[in-house]
């Protein structure tokens, strides 16, 4: 789409030091829906996810799977791409911190650093864990590990420092006057309180490994992954290049969508280092929750990384977006169970929707024709249940604005509740001896309905829409919000219908 508003989201880029998991999907699958609501709403969006490749934790994990790292993370990072197929994602761009397009950025946001005189030479001594590619205080060390729980090394090097604890008051104001910019509340809290206990300079490089960008004019020093991976946001938009071309259509970004586990660097290192290169911040940051397996951590001694193939191949695509999307609040912790997963898949998916739009299409195929039914006047419950389904868009164009994935889907899922309350009071089956047009009436407004969720439902389960689409026999172009108001045409002929959303069955048990 070239119209529009214009709407930039990006996933946080994934360390190649691992495989995908199903914490990575979750992410990834939370701003593909969110990218295609909006471009069903009509905005001009562009959605980028990539991969993280710098780095001690990278290069470790390239020459313990005896690699050298640039094959090593050409490996890995296909790996992140391949999510795309599997998960039916619709990223515009996925960029790799190893692309030439984004050293070049890096090196000029650097340069751009220092000569506005924002980084100085110095002297390192202090604790750094590996696996949060972060340093800590002192202070804040739980019997000797990082708060994360990662093992922490004593390092002393010459480092360049960016002039971090300049910027505290200028942060605090711009929390203030963008109460958006951080949520939910909980974690803006979180980071105002961190900002407000002061701010250190920050050492932005590092000298004792060679894999990373290096610095411009010392090249013994590698620019510190963190300073590295946030700017992959602009590098992605041709960044040096501000004047023209994306970077000044999409910046600043409308949403960071990240983890919680990362909420410090993307809500205080990097708006500090763009308002000190003096570049807009992003407009909102979202830091969601984390998931356990079966009520445990995920974590390599465990051997609980669930790849996203595996719950694929197992429950289907769109059954997993549904399940991540519907199953907690967007921003809380929750576990992924594989009875959690039946029951949204046989309850939700299955019993609700599914068979709303089975019975009522097998029913039109089989006693109406099997074309679209010609409406006669409408009754008090017609027009009420119409009126549910068209009301739907402006409630819930707000949850997915504010990120409340579970709000939008309990919305939609009311008004396919309440419509199949009304094909039991309505009982279109007894109707076609007694009344016909009557029957014909209420099986309209039942496609309408059934029309009306699948357009919505789209950004969430969008195989399954396509589906139901096809089988109300609606053209492509007819599928945005813009054609919500619209109405079927009596007489189109409709296909035969077959279910979208097949029950999970339990496989036998085998021994
Ligand atoms: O942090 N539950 O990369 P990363 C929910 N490269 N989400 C989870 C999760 C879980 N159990 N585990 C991971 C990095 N995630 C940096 C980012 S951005 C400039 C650089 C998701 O591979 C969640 O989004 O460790 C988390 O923030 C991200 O994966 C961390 O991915």
């Amino acid at each position: 789409m070239t119209g529009g508003r214009p709407y930039y989201l990006t996933t946080p880029i994934y360390y190649v030091n691992d495989a995908p998991h199903i914490g990575h999907a979750y992410t990834t699958v939370a701003c593909d829906a969110l990218a295609r609501f909006m471009r069903l709403d009509g905005r001009r969006v562009r959605f980028l996810t990539g991969t993280d490749e710098h780095g001690q934790k990278v290069e470790k994990s390239a020459r313990a799977a005896g690699m050298d790292p640039q094959s090593f993370c050409d490996r890995v990072s296909q790996s992140f791409r391949e999510i795309r197929t599997l998960l039916n994602i619709s990223n515009d761009d996925f960029i790799r911190t190893t692309d030439p397009r984004h050293i070049r950025g890096v090196q000029a946001l650097w340069e751009e650093l220092q000569r506005r005189d924002q980084i100085y030479l110095g002297r390192f001594a202090g604790w750094y864990s590996v696996r949060d590619e972060a340093f800590y205080e002192e202070s804040e060390l739980v019997g000797g590990k990082a708060p994360t729980g990662a093992d922490v090394e004593w390092v002393e090097e010459e480092n360049y420092f960016f002039r971090l604890s300049a910027w505290q008051d200028r942060l605090l104001q711009f929390y203030d006057k963008n109460p958006d910019f951080i949520a939910p509340q909980a974690r803006r809290n979180e980071v105002v309180s961190f900002v407000r206990g002061g701010l250190r300079d920050l050492s932005v490089s590092r000298t004792s490994f060679s894999w990373g960008v290096p610095v411009p004019g010392d090249p013994k020093h590698v620019v510190y992954v963190w300073l590295d991976a946030l700017a992959n946001y602009i590098t992605a938009l041709g960044y040096p290049e501000t004047e023209s071309g994306d970077y000044a259509t999409f910046w600043p970004a409308d949403l960071h969508m990240v983890g919680k586990d990362i909420i410090r660097f993307h809500c205080v290192y990097w708006p500090a280092f763009l308002m000190a290169a003096e570049l807009a911040p992003p407009k909102r940051v979202f830091a969601h929750g984390w998931w356990t397996v079966e009520g445990q951590k995920m974590s390599k001694s465990l051997g609980n990384f669930i790849p996203p193939q595996k719950l694929v191949s197992q429950y289907g695509v769109d059954a997993v977006r549904y399940f991540m999307l519907r199953e907690l609040p967007f921003g809380s912790d929750g576990d992924f169970s594989h009875r959690a997963m039946v029951g949204r898949i046989n309850s939700d998916l299955a019993n609700d929707f599914g068979n709303l739009a089975q019975r009522v299409l097998s029913f039109i195929n089989k006693n109406a024709g099997a074309q679209v039914p010609q409406p006669g006047a409408y009754a008090e419950p017609d027009r009420l249940l119409l009126q549910m389904a068209s009301s739907l868009l402006p409630s819930v164009r707000p949850c997915f604005e504010r990120q409340q994935f579970h709000h939008a889907l309990e919305l939609i899922w009311g008004v396919i509740a309440e419509a199949n309350r009304y094909v039991d009071a309505q009982a279109p089956w007894a109707l076609r001896k007694t009344d016909p047009a009557r029957m014909a009436t209420v099986l309209y407004v039942l496609v309408e309905v059934v029309r009306h969720v699948a357009i919505l439902v789209q950004p969430v389960v969008p195989e399954a829409a396509a589906k139901l689409l096809d089988q109300l026999a609606v053209p492509a172009e007819r599928r945005g919000f813009s054609a919500l108001d619209e109405r079927l045409v009596p007489g189109t002929a409709l296909p035969k219908p077959t279910g979208v959303f097949p029950r999970y069955v339990e496989a036998a048990e085998t021994s």
